[in-house]
């Protein structure tokens, strides 16, 4: 990976290297902790972190269901990022910001470990393959099934809970896909490994709702937002199985892979890239670089000298 010079971790700036925690520490063992993945993309005004509001506010939700107190405000940690961006130099770059139960008791309750939260910010470039944006990727329905909210928490970003996630992309690795697609525990269709997923079928788009085992993703709301406003309907509903293969289009959306095209499910040819996927990619895309008007407000612009 790409590191940096500075790891922002519990109010204080810290060595790339020297970002350390014990291995005794209670998210080590059990997978007690919650993250996020924000980006920030450089824009004429300066680089600027994409919906850096709405993933706070996840992390702080994530934190909650999982009953750790964050040791530092929405506030507090925007300006963290701030910083270590500007500090790092970078102009575009992959956020990681993590709040995790720390060394202290060993044992299943963690309500004695300290929480400490850390921040990580790094050159990130294309999470499925170097042209997967542009020609689609070949995805595979795992055998996994997606955690259910009767286990764990879907609409939780957790660390534990991403042991689901490993699974299925080892699976899919393994037999030749770069991505898994999975199912929920009622067999409908969830969302990828790291992303949520929309089909487009009749010139119509679709996703799995709210109350299906997604994450609640941010891209995946924006992208809600951008369709419907270039004119198209998007249903929030259960999606059959077949109903992906049959599909005209099939997208998967998330902070790390962006909106990424499907073009093979199952060793089914869904096709190249459709006409809807490329024009809301565009507008996407053309909305991450703060070059749409109408989205700058989902642009939090780090405040650092300009190049020139
Ligand atoms: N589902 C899952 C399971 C998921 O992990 C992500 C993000 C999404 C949907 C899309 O959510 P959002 O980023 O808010 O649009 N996955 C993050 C972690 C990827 C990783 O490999 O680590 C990400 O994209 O940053």
């Amino acid at each position: 990976m790409q590191t940096a010079d500075l790891i922002w971790m519990d109010g204080e700036f810290l060595p790339w290297e020297d970002a350390k925690v014990h291995v005794l520490s209670h998210a080590f063992h059990y997978g007690t902790s919650v993250f996020e993945g924000v980006r920030a993309y450089e824009t004429d005004a300066g680089p600027a972190v994409f919906r850096h509001h709405d993933h706070l506010e996840r992390l702080e939700c994530s934190a909650k269901l999982y009953y750790m107190d964050m040791p530092f405000s929405r506030e507090q940690l925007r300006a963290a990022t701030h910083e270590l961006i500007a500090r790092n130099g970078l102009r575009s770059c992959y956020i990681r910001p993590i709040v995790f139960r720390g060394y202290g008791p060993m044992g299943l309750d963690p309500e004695d470990n300290p929480v400490h939260v850390a921040i990580a910010c790094w050159e990130w470039g294309a999470y499925l393959g170097d042209d997967a944006k542009r020609d689609g990727v070949r995805a595979k329905v795992s055998s996994w099934r997606r955690i259910s909210p009767q286990s764990l928490i879907p609409h939780a970003k957790a660390g534990g809970q991403y042991l689901n996630s490993v699974l299925a992309k080892i699976e899919s690795k393994r037999s030749g896909y770069q991505e898994a697609i999975l199912l929920d525990d009622k067999g409908h269709v969830c969302e990828g490994t790291g992303e949520n997923i929309f089909i487009v079928k009749d010139g119509v788009l679709a996703t799995p709702g709210q109350t299906a085992s997604i994450l609640d993703g941010i891209t995946r709301k924006a992208i809600i937002t951008i369709a419907e406003d270039l004119g198209h309907t998007v249903e929030e509903r259960d999606i059959a199985r077949a109903e992906l293969t049959l599909a005209d289009e099939v997208f998967l959306v998330g902070t790390a892979a962006e909106l990424t095209p499907v073009r093979e499910i199952d060793d089914i040819e869904i096709g190249t890239p459709g006409p809807i996927t490329r024009q809301v990619q565009q507008v996407f895309e053309d909305t991450l670089r703060g070059r749409v008007e109408r989205y700058s407000e989902w642009l939090d612009v780090v405040p650092v000298p300009s190049k020139a």
